[in-house]
């Protein structure tokens, strides 16, 4: 019996994308520095120079799937990671918007067999958004360590 797992340990391997969305920056820009500050404390080279880790900023939510898609599409990547911020106090097409994000986030890591994280928060207010980004935790993070995991996960399965 095989059994498969994703590791922390080999995060030096991994070649990681990350795209973020500009809107409700007061967010997603905690959301990075949560995400690289847990990829950083793995081993993974996040500064400015690094050729393991490259960061691409979109618009807003919206556009995550066809910038995540093009970088999967690219081979240069083990793992993407899409963050971003819909706050349903801002918008009337709140779900269309998180709608969009999370069935093309999906379907890009399903079509390229690039493993896609899905680090967009939904919530009603800034407030809730601000607490997961930074003010209680920062959920950035977790994304980063399900990055590691998910990326070696699909290197063990070939
Ligand atoms: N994009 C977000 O990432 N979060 C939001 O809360 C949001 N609101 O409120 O509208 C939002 N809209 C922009 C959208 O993602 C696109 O960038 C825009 O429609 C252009 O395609």
């Amino acid at each position: 019996m095989a059994i498969f797992e994703g590791r922390f340990t080999d995060a030096q391997a991994l070649r990681i994308g990350v795209v973020v969305a500009r809107f409700n920056d007061l967010v997603t820009s905690k959301l990075l520095s949560g995400c690289l500050d847990c990829l950083s404390r793995h081993g993974v080279d996040a500064t400015d120079t690094s050729s393991q880790l490259d960061v691409a900023w979109v618009p807003g939510s919206f556009e995550l799937p066809l910038v995540a898609q093009t970088m999967a599409r690219s081979g240069s990547y083990d793992v993407l990671i899409t963050l971003g911020a819909v706050i349903r106090g801002d918008t009337p097409h709140f779900d269309v918007v998180v709608a969009e994000a999370s069935k093309g986030v999906a379907s890009v890591a399903r079509d390229t067999a690039v493993p896609v994280i899905f680090g967009v928060l939904t919530t009603d207010t800034m407030q809730q958004a601000l607490e997961r980004a930074g003010i209680k935790n920062n959920l950035g993070w977790s994304y980063g360590l399900e990055a590691l995991e998910m990326g070696s996960l699909m290197k063990a399965l070939g």
